[in-house]
Formats: C-alpha cells, structure tokens, sequence
C-alpha cells in the first residue's frame, strides 16, 4: 500500500491589527478550499495564523492583550474553517495563541500549533518549545520581538502522532533552527514535519543577517530534512504587517533534502507536494539509520544546560 500525503502549505500575507478572526478565517477557507481542488489531504498555516504577530508591541499590563489569544479550539471563529475542512475531507494544522487556566488557578500563555485529522479529529496540540526574542520592552529596537514575555516555553518537548497514516511531528518557527528539534523528533520515527512561522527580516541584535534571511530559512529546513529523513513543510506568515516585512518562502522539503515546493509571492498562496512517505525509509534505513549508526555514548554534553 502506498502512504503518499499530498501535503499542501497555506501561506498567508499580513494580518494587521485591524483584520478579525472572521475576515482571516474567511482568507483561510479560500485557501483550503484551492488546497482540496489540487488533491490535498493535509493543509498546514503559518504560527499565529488567526491574529497579526502582536509580539512586536510590549504593553506593561499583558492582560490587555488577552484578545490576542484563543481560550478553546474550536471556537466560535474557527468553527467555520473546521466545518468546511470536515467537508472537504481535509486535515489541517494550525497556529494560534492559546490562554489556558490550569486546574490549580494559574494561567499559562502558549504559542501552539493544533493538527487535525481529516474527520474534525483533533489529533494534538504542540507547545512551542525555542521561544526567540527578549521577555522587556527594548524600546531601541524599530519593533519589539517580545516573544518571551507573551510566552512560556513548552514542557512537553517535540512529540510525534500518528496520523495521516504516517508518523507526523510539530515544529513552531525559531524550533526550525535548532538541530535537536528535528533530531528528537527523528528518534520518534517521524516522517513529517510541520512547521509555521513569522519571521521579521529585519533582526536587530545582527542587521548583517537581514538579507541571509531566506537562505537560513531553506539552510535549515532542508538539512533537517535529510539529516532525519522526514519531509519537512514550512509555512510563513509574510509581507509587510503592521510596518514590518516577513520572511515567505513557504516551503517543502523532501527527505532527500531537495526543495519540493516554494511560494512565489509574499501573500495568500498554497503550495502543494505529493509526499510518499516511504521516501523517508532510504535515508532512515541506510545512511541514516540511527540505531547502527548513531554514537549517542559521545553525545552526552548535548543534553547538559
Ligand atoms: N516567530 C519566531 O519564532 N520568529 C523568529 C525570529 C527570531 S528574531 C527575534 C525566527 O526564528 O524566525
């Protein structure tokens, strides 16, 4: 039996703060709806798809921002894109800020990414684990990227789940930099990765790597790929919102490490690949085999603070 996936990337433009659920959930829709017309099982948005990136602001009281965040998922907004998707027959992966009050009364703000299965199942729910930015206001920098004020790092580390009749594993934005997400994930067996993200070109504390911007996002990407042999599909949030300019170039990766599809434009786009997820068995089964191969014996100080 074959596994092929026909995974397809749902790239957004901006949202600015002005847009709401409704109108971004709407753009969403059309875009499910070119995905399901091109064969697609698998949709994947970008991270914080339902509301602009509103990290760049630091406000002194963070319970005025409380909007910015979901409080269940599905809800009222999203309800229609998980009817329409249900519809289709179509899964989905998709980034939002979640505002969870915890049995013992404290409340925890994460960036999350929530898969769906093609019958409106919730498949699960992955906190994001690298979170980049600066946790005060810096007023010198042209925006802000207080990622770490708005948000808690995950506890839970990267999990893999079974769906799409493959073994399917989560990654939220700065996540896609680091080696050890892809490779934790790659010890699970994974043979895709999705992943959204909104990233400035702009990057204050180096402007040296403001036009290396779209060549660390393939660098990365595509070596993650083929160093675990799993596809990888990353999804942007880009063009210019509220002022700044965001990295598009949504794209995937096969485990070979070869670019399969990339977005053309800075706006609503899908990008679309077959993925035949026994692609990852050549790399996983031979050069790649972690269990002959590895010498995780030496790779003790990885894993130390
Ligand atoms: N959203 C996100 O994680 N963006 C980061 C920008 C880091 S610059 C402070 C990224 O790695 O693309």
């Amino acid at each position: 039996m074959t596994r092929i996936v026909t995974v397809a990337g749902a790239q957004l433009g901006p949202v600015q703060l002005a847009d709401d659920r409704d109108s971004v959930v709407e753009r969403m829709i059309v875009l499910l709806q070119e995905a399901a017309s091109q064969g697609a099982d698998l949709v994947v948005f970008p991270e914080l798809a339902l509301t602009t990136f509103f990290p760049r602001w630091f406000v002194d009281d963070i319970a005025t921002t409380d909007h910015f965040y979901e409080r269940s998922m599905p809800n009222a907004a999203t309800q229609p894109l998980f009817d329409e998707a249900r519809h289709l027959e179509i899964g989905f992966c998709l980034g939002y800020a979640l505002l969870e009050d915890a049995p013992d009364g404290t409340q925890h703000r994460w960036n999350v990414q929530t898969l769906v299965e093609r019958d409106g199942s919730i498949v699960g729910t992955f906190k994001k684990v690298h979170i980049p930015g600066h946790e005060t206001n810096e007023p010198d920098r042209p925006f802000q990227h207080a990622e770490r004020y708005y948000f808690e790092p995950s506890p839970d580390g990267f999990g893999v789940w079974d769906a799409f009749g493959g073994r399917v594993g989560m990654m939220i934005c700065n996540d896609r930099r680091w080696p050890e997400s892809y490779r934790l994930m790659g010890l699970q067996g994974v043979e895709l990765i999705l992943c959204g993200y909104n990233t400035p070109l702009h990057y204050a504390p180096d402007p040296s790597q403001d036009p290396l911007q779209g060549f660390h996002n393939g660098l990365v990407m595509s070596a993650g790929a083929y160093q675990n042999g799993t596809f990888v599909v990353g999804v942007a949030k880009g063009g210019l919102e509220e002022g700044v300019d965001s990295l598009a170039d949504s794209s995937i990766f096969a485990p070979s490490g070869e670019l399969l599809a990339k977005a053309e434009t800075n706006d609503d786009e899908v990008i679309v690949a077959e993925c035949d997820l026994d692609w990852c068995k050549q790399y996983t089964g031979t050069l790649f085999d972690f269990a002959k191969y590895r010498r995780p014996e030496l790779y003790g100080p990885i894993a130390q603070p």
